[in-house]
């Protein structure tokens, strides 16, 4: 028997603005590797990758004459809040040029939002981590059974939508394949800020323990930390450089360091190894110690990232950041020491921010003086404390395409939580960026 068409897809960036987008960054869709990778390991599935946020294609049209070119039976696609309106779009064109064709959508939106997926042309949702749920639900169609008993499953019945009971999380993530990077054109993967040639990504674990309110990070993790082991994380850098030829890579991990002793054994065995690679971590400033900062400057590591927030102490009490100004001071002072290149990130319009606060954040920003800061305007995605703080204000309106595509932390303000206007909020974001580039340039 042929095995089923799976067509996996990442849908375009039709966002207005952003830095990265206008550099030309593009950045590799992991995921839906990771999907590809275990249903086709685990299953039997002919998988087809199409990521049209390497393409300039923005008509629906196109979109779905190309995901039907590859003859799916099942088009899986991914899916971001602001990305939402296109997937939906994207989604009716394909099952109008061809009704029989089966349309999944998983991702951060999709479990934040499971109540209102199922917009027409979408037959199932899945809701957190996707592999052992797409494979179940896969096979349960393959079978030619109802999906009624497929746990993270959102589906229809005569009554509505349904949303079922949660599996526990994969155990052991040592035992996932790495992703299916073969499914794709490598090259398309870029970035010309901060790497040469071709770059790709890798998760060295998947969860954050800390709850700040404007993070999606528990929506799909749950606040639960599962870490793979040194040795497995060091046999897919391996497999990337060895392998594939990329010597550029990021870790997506939500907190690096979150164990600070595997966070060094990483380091200390790509220098062992000589394995002469360029990476970017992301990083809580409290899990630095001078032995870190070293250990990563000397693997190689080409900058760290950390969120930083705000410069107010009561606001990042109440976020709960769980960092204070002082650690900050500390963490950025020391890489900067040590030649550690620093990402900072600042949200402004956090709740209770005032024009007070706000330029507490932009004079905290001038102080710490990172190699790069960076401005965001708070966007409640769903499922975060701040997007319950908005729900009950009534400001939320989960179905709205306009609301989701302003949901992206650029020049729009889709839900204001602050005590700042919207307008006072943008302008704050582009004289944060004109004070910090002014200062940081002399
Ligand atoms: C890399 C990254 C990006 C990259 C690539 C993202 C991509 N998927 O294409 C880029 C730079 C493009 C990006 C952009 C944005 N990002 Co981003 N990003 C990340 C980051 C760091 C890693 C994503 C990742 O690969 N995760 C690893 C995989 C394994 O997890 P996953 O994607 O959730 O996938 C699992 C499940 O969700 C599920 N699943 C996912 N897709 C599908 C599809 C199907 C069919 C199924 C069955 C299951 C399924 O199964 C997967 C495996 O278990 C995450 C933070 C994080 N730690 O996850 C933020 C994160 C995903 N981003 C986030 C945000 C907010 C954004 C922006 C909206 C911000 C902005 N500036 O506007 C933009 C989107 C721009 C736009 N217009 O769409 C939020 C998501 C919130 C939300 N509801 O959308 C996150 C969670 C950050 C956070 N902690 O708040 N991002
Ligand atoms: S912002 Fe960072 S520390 Fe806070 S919950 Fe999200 S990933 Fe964790």
């Amino acid at each position: 028997m042929n095995s089923a068409k799976v067509v996996f897809v990442r849908p375009p960036n039709l966002q207005k603005s952003g830095q990265w987008k206008k550099q030309g960054v593009i950045r590799c869709p992991l995921n839906i590797a990771l999907l590809a990778s275990f249903v086709r390991e685990r299953g039997d599935y002919d998988c087809v990758l199409v990521d049209f946020e390497t393409t300039q294609i923005s008509s629906v049209t196109d979109m779905a004459e190309i995901v039907l070119a590859a003859c799916p039976k099942y088009v899986c696609i991914t899916t971001l809040t602001p990305r939402f309106p296109a997937v939906v779009r994207m989604a009716q064109e394909v099952k109008r040029l061809d009704p029989a064709v089966t349309i999944i959508v998983g991702g951060p939106h999709v479990t934040g939002s499971p109540q209102t997926a199922l917009f027409d042309g979408i037959s199932y949702g899945i809701i957190g981590e996707g592999e052992e749920a797409l494979l179940e639900l896969l096979d349960t169609l393959e079978a030619g059974r109802g999906p009624s008993s497929v746990e993270n499953l959102i589906y229809r019945d005569g009554t509505g939508t349904k949303i079922n009971g949660m599996r526990p999380f994969v155990k052991n993530l040592d035992e996932m394949p790495f992703p299916a990077w073969d499914l794709m054109n490598l090259d398309d993967y870029v970035d010309p800020v901060y790497f040469k040639g071709r770059h790709l990504a890798i998760f060295s674990g998947r969860g954050c323990p800390y709850d700040c309110t404007f993070c999606a990070s528990r929506v799909t993790w749950r606040r639960k930390l599962r870490l793979r082991s040194t040795e497995n994380v060091m046999d897919e850098i391996r497999h990337i450089v060895n392998v594939l030829g990329v010597q550029n890579l990021m870790f997506w991990d939500d907190t690096f360091a979150a164990d600070k002793k595997r966070a060094m054994a990483i380091c200390n065995r790509i220098i062992e190894e000589d394995l002469d690679i360029s990476y970017t971590v992301q990083i809580r400033a409290d899990a630095f110690s001078d032995e870190l900062i070293e250990a990563l400057r000397d693997s190689g590591c080409a900058f760290a990232a950390i969120g930083v927030e705000s410069g107010n102490e009561q606001i990042l009490k109440n976020i709960g950041k769980r960092e204070t100004k002082e650690q900050f001071r500390d963490a950025v002072s020391a890489m900067k020491r040590a030649n550690l290149p620093v990402i900072a990130s600042y949200i402004i319009g956090l709740p209770g921010d005032t024009h007070e606060t706000i330029k507490e954040t932009m004079e905290f920003a001038l102080e710490l003086d990172a190699d790069q800061s960076k401005f965001m305007i708070l966007a409640p995605y769903p499922g975060t404390r701040v997007y319950d703080i908005a729900t009950r204000k009534g400001l939320v309106d989960p179905t709205s395409f306009e609301q989701m595509e302003d949901l992206n932390y650029y020049d729009s303000v889709a839900i204001n939580l602050s005590e700042v206007s919207n307008e006072d909020l943008i302008r704050y974001q582009d004289q944060a960026y004109e004070q910090y580039d002014a200062v940081h340039a002399k």
